[in-house]
């Protein structure tokens, strides 16, 4: 069935809807409703990942639309990640299968490396954040070089139309490009007006890769949120800005990213927020608007992981 979206065109020729469902946080039970909710209000492209813990669920409501003859598998863009208890590369197609087989579908669209770095090797049943005996993460021996071969040969399978990564700096995506003989599509990264990636996504443009933003909204129901973190979808700049179009501050927030060319993927459970992430089609941010909520940049980092500052491959100690 159609629908409104406008698409990113990849460095493989794919074309990919630039607004998308996230899916971190949504609880098995509510989960299903709001993958149903975002198909019907025009979502086409599913974030998903491993990790989440939630992909048996949001295969039974695909199901449920397939069945429904809403849309059809090749109506929909779905992204998974491969995440970091499973970088060896011989273990890599065991755990798509796992993901295709939960989200009951054949073939991923996007498989992303979750981050660069690795925790100590897991199997499926086993524990996805190894801890030693004081409670700190066990890093792993995975070189992310070689993870990146093994999802090459997924591609070459044709169990994957497209691979990227996520949580890379400049210097690990440097590392990969070295040896790629599939370029990733995409660096899938926390960005929003606190934290605008200016540098990443120049460096990223300059080798066809495109950004995906996360945490477009500031992820207000991050577990770790204090009671005193600024909350961007309440900044009063934001509030202003929503009001001179008349739209709220989630759907400026969107808009930023759509129009600076970012892949976006906002999350949301409640219907009427879904439906109203996805009504941002017929507005359009003036540039001196966009330059304006460029410039509430301020390093404001939320899903910075740093209990794994410490790991050789933790990729917020550089730059950018
Ligand atoms: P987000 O999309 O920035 O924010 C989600 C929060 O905003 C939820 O609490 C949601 O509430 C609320 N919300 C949504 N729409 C709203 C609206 N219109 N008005 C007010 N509140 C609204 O956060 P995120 O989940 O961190 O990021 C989005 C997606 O990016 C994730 O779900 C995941 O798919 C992906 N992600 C990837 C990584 C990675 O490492 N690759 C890391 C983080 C996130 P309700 O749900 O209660 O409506
Ligand atoms: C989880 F399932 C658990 C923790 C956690 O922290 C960092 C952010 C992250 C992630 O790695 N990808 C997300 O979407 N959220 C996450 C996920």
């Amino acid at each position: 069935m159609a629908s409104k979206n406008q698409f990113v065109t990849l460095n493989n020729g794919v074309k990919y809807p630039i607004l998308g469902y996230g899916t971190w946080k949504s609880k098995p039970g509510e989960v299903e409703n709001g993958v149903m909710a975002a198909i019907d209000a025009g979502y086409r492209h599913i974030d998903c990942a491993l990790v989440y813990g939630n992909e048996k669920e949001i295969g039974n409501a695909l199901q449920q639309k397939f069945a429904e003859g809403v849309v059809k598998r090749e109506d929909l863009y779905i992204t998974s990640k491969l995440w970091n208890t499973f970088h060896q590369p011989d273990y890599v197609e065991a755990v798509l299968k796992q993901t295709l087989s939960d989200l009951q579908i054949s073939y991923l669209d996007l498989y992303l490396i979750h981050w660069p770095m690795a925790f100590k090797e897991g199997t499926l049943q086993g524990d996805l954040f190894p801890k030693d005996e004081k409670d700190v993460t066990i890093e792993g021996e995975g070189s992310y070089v070689e993870t990146w071969k093994g999802l090459e040969k997924l591609v070459e399978k044709g169990l994957v139309k497209s691979i990227g990564v996520s949580n890379f700096n400049k210097k690990q995506i440097e590392d990969i490009l070295k040896v790629a003989k599939i370029k990733p599509v995409t660096n899938q990264v926390e960005c929003h007006p606190y934290l605008n990636q200016k540098k990443l996504k120049e460096f990223c443009e300059q080798h066809g890769i495109v950004l995906t933003a996360y945490s477009p909204l500031g992820s207000p129901d991050r577990p770790w949120a204090k009671p005193d973190d600024p909350l961007l979808l309440e900044d009063p700049k934001i509030a202003a800005i929503a009001d001179k179009y008349k739209k709220t501050p989630a759907q400026v927030l969107i808009k930023y990213q759509i129009q600076r060319g970012i892949i976006v993927i906002p999350k949301s459970v409640t219907k009427s927020r879904i439906e109203s992430n996805f009504d941002i089609w017929d507005f359009e941010l003036a540039q001196a608007d966009i330059d304006l909520i460029d410039s509430f940049d301020c390093n404001g980092r939320v899903c910075h992981l740093n209990w794994n500052k410490h790991f050789k491959d933790y990729p917020f100690n550089d730059e950018f």
